[in-house]
């Protein structure tokens, strides 16, 4: 192998992964590795982003489409710190992300020298850390080691993101190492016994209930999945932020696991003599705070399938725990032959009656946000990409979309567990650059797109189609509104917002932009969007009293009083 920089090298590592885009703000620490994407321009590209927070987002994006690494790069001290948000993410998100930091020279080191900081303290790796692995690479003939290493981390087990350091004259040291291969995730399958137990526990059950997400399926297990459930005549529920994984049309599907969930399906939950969990890790909002799963010991038998073996039982002790990845666990449990008498017979029909109950809007003038949601649905194309970041606005998506189920389009929703604000901007335009023919539409809260609106740059600088971005104006921190009506009622108190003329701004931009402030606006706003080869921006104006698709703050304050 010819010599070349490491810093080119590092380049080739990843275009031999697999990857043709990568994230990041540019930074003097790492200029090597920037000449690499020049001089393999024609193979990969680098997306500069207006902020790190921004690129992270961006690169979780393309790790939870992809099921592969996202990639990001920023540069030391103030770079890292602002790329955090995305790391935390992706750590609560499980999904598969290499953030590479340019890092001061090895004869710095130590000196608390310009923007140096110590990123194995930073960044954990720890169970309750932002990262699984942290690594620096001290010498350049090593680099294909740690990147290979790296790719592996980030998928298998539990998938997450790795940190990897990068020393500046590492960076500018000659190598005439080899690229190794491309990584592919080992995978592990259920244990014979452990399946077998499974299915006595299963159909010695007289109300069970199936709780799927978290990552690592693909479309095939997901089609499995599907396969299991009907034979078994099984509801299934969808965790918090992975509602994607099965198809919210079938009609097994009984609703989203997660913050404001259906009251009647949180029964059902409670009421539930087995749950089996496959994928999820069941975190605070898929178990309603530990309360539908009392933790540690639920009222309920728990079957626990996840891919990392630190997973399980972490939280729960639960009564089997399966340690297998997604594209093995729903295979082998599609080869458990039913009993020949369901005993929770018409299970599923119930559970579908309360989700389509669940999804009948009540309607609210002026602006009715479920009926916008059901707009959006109706004609946005069947492949989209739905795409939010954290704050009440989210909770309509969650009632009323029908996510079509990673079985026929992969990913379709993208949107943070971590309850990250400013995450939809940044990830919507990273899923409109990769997939330029689908469409991208991204549902945000006032407060949710100023986190990271800049990166509306982004989106035009480097060409950006089929996108929509919609940001719901109720002129508030809503949700913390929300939260001080109920603790501390009327005392308003550092939430509300001042804001900028949206459609001013978007069109700023570069972007087409439009505002709207009744229902019957909305639809030829969306259609008009979903016709502009630019991105758009909607602007919804929403009266700060609608707090939720299920109340308002009058309702709360009465509540109180
Ligand atoms: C980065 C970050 N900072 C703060 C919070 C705390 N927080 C959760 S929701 C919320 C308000 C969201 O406001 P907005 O985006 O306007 O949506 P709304 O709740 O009004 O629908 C805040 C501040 C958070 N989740 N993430």
């Amino acid at each position: 192998m010819a010599s070349r920089l490491a810093g080119h090298a590092l380049v080739e590592a990843l275009i031999a992964q697999g990857i043709d885009t990568c994230f990041g703000v540019p930074g003097e620490s790492y200029l090597a590795v920037l000449d690499g994407f020049h001089e393999h321009r024609d193979r990969i590209r680098f997306v500069a982003c207006r902020q790190e927070g921004g690129a992270a987002f961006m690169a979780d994006a393309q790790g939870k489409l992809s099921g592969r690494p996202g990639i990001c790069f920023v540069t030391r001290g103030p770079g890292a710190s602002n790329a955090a948000i995305g790391l935390h993410t992706a750590f609560q998100d499980s999904t598969p992300l290499i953030l590479f930091v340019g890092q001061v020279a090895g004869d710095q080191r130590d000196r608390e020298a310009f923007q140096e900081i110590d990123y194995r303290q930073m960044f954990g790796p720890g169970t309750l850390g932002m990262a699984k692995r942290v690594e620096e690479v001290t010498d350049a003939d090593r680099l294909p080691e740690y990147v290979s290493r790296a790719f592996h981390t980030a998928m298998q087990g539990r998938p997450g993101p790795v940190v990897i350091v990068l020393p500046e004259d590492m960076l500018t040291t000659p190598t005439s190492a080899s690229i190794l291969p491309r990584a592919e995730p080992a995978h592990s399958w259920p244990a014979p016994s452990a399946l077998a137990d499974a299915r006595t526990m299963l159909a010695a059950a007289t109300n069970p209930f199936v709780i799927v997400g978290g990552s690592g399926w693909t479309a095939e297990s997901c089609l499995a999945l599907e396969r299991f459930v009907e034979a078994w005549q099984l509801p299934v529920g969808c965790a918090f932020r992975f509602q994607d994984t099965f198809d919210n049309r079938h009609e097994n599907y009984a609703g989203d696991v997660g913050i404001g969930i259906n009251p009647a399906l949180a029964q059902r939950i409670r009421d539930a003599d087995l749950i089996l969990a496959i994928g999820p890790r069941l975190g605070e909002m898929t178990t309603g705070g530990y309360s539908l799963l009392a933790a540690p010991r639920p009222e309920q038998k728990l079957i626990h399938v996840h891919a990392g073996a630190e997973e399980l039982g972490r939280v729960y002790a639960a009564d089997l725990l399966i340690q297998a990845s997604m594209a093995c666990a729903a295979p082998a449990l599609d080869s458990l032959a039913p009993p020949t008498k369901i005993a929770w017979a018409g299970a599923v029909e119930r559970a579908r009656g309360d989700y389509e109950a669940n999804r009948v809007p009540t309607t609210v003038e002026p602006m009715d946000m479920a009926e916008v949601v059901l707009t959006i649905e109706r004609l946005a194309p069947p492949e989209t990409i739905y795409v939010n970041g954290a704050g009440n606005f989210s909770g309509w998506l969650h009632r009323f979309l029908r996510y079509p189920g990673l079985r026929h389009f992969g990913r379709t929703q993208l949107a943070p567990t971590s309850g990250a604000m400013g995450y939809g901007v940044p990830a919507a335009i990273a899923a409109a650059l990769l997939h330029p023919e689908r469409t991208v539409v991204n549902l945000a809260g006032d407060g949710d797109f100023l986190m990271t609106g800049q990166e509306l740059a982004t989106a035009t600088g480097y060409g950006a189609q089929r996108l929509i971005s919609i940001v719901v104006d109720n002129g508030t921190y809503g949700t913390i509104r929300m939260h001080q009506e109920r603790e501390y009622p009327g005392r308003v108190s550092g939430s509300d917002l001042f804001n900028p003329d949206f459609v001013a701004l978007a069109i700023a931009y570069g972007w087409k932009a439009a505002r709207v402030e009744t229902t019957d606006e909305f639809e030829p706003a969306f259609a008009r969007a979903l016709a502009n080869a630019t991105p758009t921006l909607i602007h919804i104006k929403l009266d700060p009293d609608v707090s939720t698709s299920r109340t308002t703050l009058t309702a709360i304050r009465a509540a109180n009083s």
